[in-house]
């Protein structure tokens, strides 16, 4: 067995692989990105995961939500096409019977993000499991979604597309059904089992995010703080690294960029407006200033 390529993510090694943007490009150039995600009561994380993305210079972002809550998202979000589907849950989350009009939509996209704030029902954690498996683009599984997958690893050895999850310790508990100790005890190997178990790239998040490839790649972040540690930065984070797949980015690649910069933006927020107490909305709105300092 041969063993595993591993690394730090710094500064350096991000400014390498950060790509320029061509003087001719135009919105096309660097993808359409869906983002599958809030419901009623969790529509910011939705809101967030978009402006991750829109922060990080994707072409052009479709919020897909329940049909209740599609005309708060459009108020929120100017830059973002939204779209509103039928029928919902009770909850305002997305019915399984939305998945066939969400499928053949994700045929033109370019990546998508499942997950920040989609719900917990049993019809959401239904639906999150069949998109999971069947989207046709590369994907990020995150939060919610990867509570629906929690035990069920093995499934998204037969996904369409590549996928990447980023669960937080306590998602990795749930999907491995170990305890969250043992997580944080050992959690590079733990990272390369989940890798190993799905067959795909695999972000556990948390003070020295690890990044494991099913192929034995690995990398540790050295940028980040806990003034990251609050809600909504994670579905930043996602929507960050959703970005990144939709502009071409090759997934191990994009998901090491992407914990980079958002542990790079809490650093420069950490400097320039205090410890903590920045919030998640600052932290996609720092990427810009961090492109200028990287590119
Ligand atoms: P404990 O018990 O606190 O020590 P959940 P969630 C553990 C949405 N959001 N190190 C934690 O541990 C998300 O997108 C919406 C160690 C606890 O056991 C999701 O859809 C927002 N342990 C949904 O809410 C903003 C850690 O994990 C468990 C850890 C639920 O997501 C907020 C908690 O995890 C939020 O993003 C760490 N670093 N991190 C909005 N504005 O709409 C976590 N744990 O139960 O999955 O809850 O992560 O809040
Ligand atoms: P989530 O729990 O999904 O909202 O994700 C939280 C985000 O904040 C992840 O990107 C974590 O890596 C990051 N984060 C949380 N706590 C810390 C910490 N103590 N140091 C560095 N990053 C952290
Ligand atoms: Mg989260």
């Amino acid at each position: 067995e041969r063993a595993p390529a591993r690394f730090y993510l710094t500064r350096k090694w991000a400014a390498g692989c950060l790509k320029g943007r061509p003087p001719e490009s135009h919105k096309g150039t660097f993808g359409h990105l869906l983002v599958l995600a809030g419901s009623r009561g969790k529509s910011g994380a939705a809101v967030l995961c978009a402006r991750g993305a829109l922060r990080a210079g994707v072409g052009l972002v479709t919020l897909v939500s329940a049909a209740s809550l599609q005309p708060l998202l459009a108020s929120y979000l100017p830059e973002a096409l939204t779209w509103g589907l039928s029928p919902e849950t009770p909850e305002g989350e997305l019915s399984p019977e939305c998945a066939g009009e969400i499928l053949s939509r994700a045929e033109r996209m370019r990546a998508a993000v499942l997950g920040p704030g989609f719900g917990l029902s049993e019809a959401a954690g239904q639906l999150a499991r069949r998109l999971a498996r069947e989207l046709p683009v590369p994907t990020v599984l995150d939060a919610d979604a990867l509570t629906a997958l929690s035990g069920r690893l093995e499934e998204l050895k037969e996904a369409r597309a590549p996928r990447v999850l980023t669960p937080h310790p306590g998602e990795m508990a749930r999907l491995l059904g170990l305890p969250k100790e043992e997580i944080q005890a050992r959690r590079l190997e733990i990272a390369r089992e989940a890798a190993r178990k799905s067959h795909q790239v695999v972000v556990l998040k948390g003070a020295a995010t690890v990044v494991a490839a099913p192929d034995g790649r690995e990398a540790v972040n050295s940028a980040g703080n806990p003034g990251l540690a609050q809600g909504g930065t994670g579905d930043v984070l996602s929507g960050l690294l959703g970005a990144l797949l939709a502009q071409g980015y090759e997934p191990f690649e994009a998901a090491c960029l992407a914990v980079y910069l958002h542990g790079a933006a809490g650093d420069l927020l950490s400097r320039r407006v205090g410890p903590f107490g920045f919030t998640a909305s600052e932290v996609a709105d720092a990427l810009p200033r961090l492109f200028r300092e990287l590119v």
